[in-house]
């Protein structure tokens, strides 16, 4: 029985490694940029997907409120980024020297802490006294690795010192952020091992000993993302939490929370042709990310932007749309960290998130091969036992009824 295993093993692995890769990956570090972007040490990642019949553009940016843009081209476009009006955040200093059929961006908003004083776990926007924000554009963001092959790209980046010069706030505490790129459909390496596709890219958010409010006695923390981009601008996003059946890869979590931006005028099907941001409604609160140290997370209905010019100025969604997004998609997304009785933040001072921004259909989780190895053998052992149980009987009963009917003649 053991061989058995081993070689279904074997045929499993060699099935698991034969998968291609969809799209080549190349990525630059300030793409074409020279010793400007060092002097500043900017911190810009481009990175171009190719497929066989359109390329995948994203630009990861840490100048500003760190964001996340992404654009669909033919295969022939290049990117033109003019690094002088980059730097000041002027419009159009990001181009393509042919028009991206879909183009969307993310912006790191604002980290918001709140103070959970009945421990619901459910955060009041309009409750002024018991929220404090925090803009991530005030910490300061040091690259921490930058691993780039023809598998994934990844960006480590370490946000410290938080000093809001604006209000003199300071704070101590760490924010790291880790940006992924793939070629192909997998699930990821780290906990809770989203699937992703081709056209995605995986965030993940710690929020590791962050200075909590001394006014605050529960405190909680709650992450808000602007998303901008194609969409109609007067159709709120669709938050739509779905039950999942993975629970191999994400023990013990059977949701995947999906966002899709709402249908655009140059769409023929929104639901392929949209972006969509998906999670799974777990936050770790250790770093070693198992299943009893992890706690929930709670979503809110999308949020409308009043002047959608100011809520991207200074970020770099701004350099590549400028005024035109006042007729698009600018919405923003807040999900918060905790669950009722999870002993709030300061029980480990540490909460993840991790979530995937992507272009067209959000993958569905499948029957992984152990998961239908299980089940075959689950249901095909006993029926086996049955068959043979079955056979046994006819074939036993057969000359018993021969000789009866012989004895009776
Ligand atoms: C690319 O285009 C060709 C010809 O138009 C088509 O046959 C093929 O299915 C397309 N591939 C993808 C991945 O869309
Ligand atoms: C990039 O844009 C600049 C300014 O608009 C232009 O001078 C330059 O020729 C462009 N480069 C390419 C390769 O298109
Ligand atoms: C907390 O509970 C108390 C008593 O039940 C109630 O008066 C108060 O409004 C609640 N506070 C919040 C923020 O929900
Ligand atoms: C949210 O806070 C505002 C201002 O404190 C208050 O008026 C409102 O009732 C609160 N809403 C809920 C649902 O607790
Ligand atoms: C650039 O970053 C490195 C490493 O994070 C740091 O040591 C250096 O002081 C930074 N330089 C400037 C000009 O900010
Ligand atoms: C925060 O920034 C302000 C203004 O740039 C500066 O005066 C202050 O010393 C900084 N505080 C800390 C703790 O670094
Ligand atoms: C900022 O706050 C610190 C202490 O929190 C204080 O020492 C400093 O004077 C303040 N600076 C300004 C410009 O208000
Ligand atoms: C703590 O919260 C109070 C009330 O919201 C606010 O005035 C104060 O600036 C906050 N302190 C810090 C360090 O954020
Ligand atoms: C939006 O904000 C921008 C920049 O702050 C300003 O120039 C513009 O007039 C505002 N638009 C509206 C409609 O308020
Ligand atoms: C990725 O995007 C391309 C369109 O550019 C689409 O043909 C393909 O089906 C997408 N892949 C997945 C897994 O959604
Ligand atoms: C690292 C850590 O804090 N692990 C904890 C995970 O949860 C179990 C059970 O609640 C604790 O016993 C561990 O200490």
């Amino acid at each position: 029985m053991n061989n058995v295993f081993v070689l279904l093993f074997l045929f499993i692995t060699l099935i698991e490694i034969g998968c291609s890769t969809q799209r080549t990956l190349r990525s630059w570090l300030n793409y074409d940029c020279d010793t400007k972007c060092k002097d500043k040490n900017l911190t810009t990642v481009y990175l171009r997907a190719d497929g066989p019949n359109d390329t995948l553009h994203y630009l990861w940016d840490f100048d500003g409120n760190p964001s996340v843009f992404l654009a669909l081209t033919l295969p022939s476009a290049s990117l033109n980024i003019s690094w002088e009006d980059f730097f000041i955040k002027k419009k159009n200093s990001i181009k393509f020297t042919e028009e991206p059929i879909y183009t969307f961006g993310v912006i790191f908003n604002k980290i918001i802490e709140f103070n959970d004083k009945n421990d619901t776990a459910i955060m009041n926007i309009t409750n002024i006294v018991d929220t404090n924000v925090l803009h991530p554009m005030f910490f300061q963001w040091d690259r921490k690795a930058l691993i780039q092959n023809t598998e994934f790209v990844t960006l480590n980046m370490e946000g410290n010192y938080y000093n809001d010069s604006i209000m003199n706030i300071s704070r101590y505490g760490t924010v790291k952020l880790s940006l992924i790129g793939f070629c192909s459909l997998d699930h990821s390496e780290v906990m809770p091992h989203m699937l992703h596709t081709e056209n995605s890219t995986q965030i993940d958010i710690i929020l590791q000993n962050i200075e909590t409010n001394k006014t605050f006695t529960n405190s909680r923390f709650a992450i808000e993302l602007l998303v901008a981009g194609e969409g109609n601008p007067d159709i709120p996003m669709f938050i739509n939490p779905k039950k999942s059946l993975d629970d191999e890869h994400t023990p013990g979590i059977f949701e995947v929370v999906e966002v899709r931006t709402p249908p655009y005028k140059s769409m023929d099907n929104y639901q392929t042709e949209g972006a969509y941001l998906q999670w799974r409604p777990v936050s770790y609160t250790t770093i070693s990310r198992d299943t009893t140290n992890s706690t929930e997370t709670m979503q809110y209905s999308p949020l409308k932007v009043s002047n959608h010019t100011s809520a991207i100025m200074n970020t770099m969604l701004y350099c590549y749309y400028g005024d035109k997004i006042d007729n698009l998609l600018t919405q923003r997304i807040i999900v918060s960290l905790g669950t009722k009785g999870d002993g709030f933040y300061k029980r480990t001072y540490y909460s993840t998130w991790t979530f995937l921004i992507g272009y067209g259909t959000p993958p569905d989780e499948q029957f992984s091969y152990l998961v239908i190895m299980i089940i075959s053998i689950g249901l095909g052992l006993p029926l086996i036992i049955l068959l043979v149980i079955g056979l046994y009987l006819c074939i036993s009963k057969l000359p018993k009824r021969n000789s009866e009917t012989y004895l009776s003649q």
